[in-house]
């Protein structure tokens, strides 16, 4: 059985996985509308993984006995200045939710709820490969800045790296 401060931090989290999702969601249309089809593939899939990252968690609280509630959301971002932009955006996004999930664990430690704990370890290590892939897609995009030949490749990077399989955006 869960306790109320664990139901509650993980609540939260299901809250930040929803705006992850969405937030991700609204750069995959921008990206779409402005002809930068790999690059919405990638931003596509990834706003699916953070659905399935919101699932896992909603799962475990009510297999525990506690009650995970679907959160309302507040509309997400719609216009971007560029792919750059946009990347520098989902790092931020990243690092602040890496700084929620630090949080949670936290609580967990606090409460020694070793069993949750162990549950949000996956949390942790999806983290870091997600700010790692950030980083490098920005450190590439500075690259390229506005050369549009460039842009072209980075789009089609993009696309192979969406097709490739979910643990490039991480799974
Ligand atoms: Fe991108 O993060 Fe979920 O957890």
């Amino acid at each position: 059985m869960l306790n109320k401060k664990i139901e509650k931090a993980l609540n939260d989290q299901i809250k930040i996985e929803a705006e992850s999702s969405q937030a991700y969601l609204a750069m995959a249309s921008w990206a779409e509308s402005n002809g930068f089809s790999g690059t919405s593939a990638f931003l596509y899939k990834h706003s699916d993984e953070e659905r399935m990252h919101m699932l896992k968690l909603i799962k475990f609280v009510n297999d525990r006995g506690g009650q995970a509630i679907i959160p309302d959301l507040k509309a997400p971002g719609k216009e971007y200045k560029n792919l750059q932009n946009i990347f520098k955006l989902l790092l931020d996004h990243e690092t602040h939710v890496t700084n929620e999930i630090n949080s949670v664990v936290d609580v967990c430690l606090k409460e020694k709820d070793y069993t949750t704990h162990n549950f949000m370890q996956w949390y942790v290590a999806e983290q870091i490969e997600e700010e790692t892939l950030a980083r490098n897609i920005l450190d590439k995009l500075k690259l390229v800045g506005n050369d549009n030949g460039a842009l072209y490749l980075f789009d089609r990077d993009l696309s192979a790296m969406a097709a490739a399989s979910g643990t490039e955006a991480g799974e």
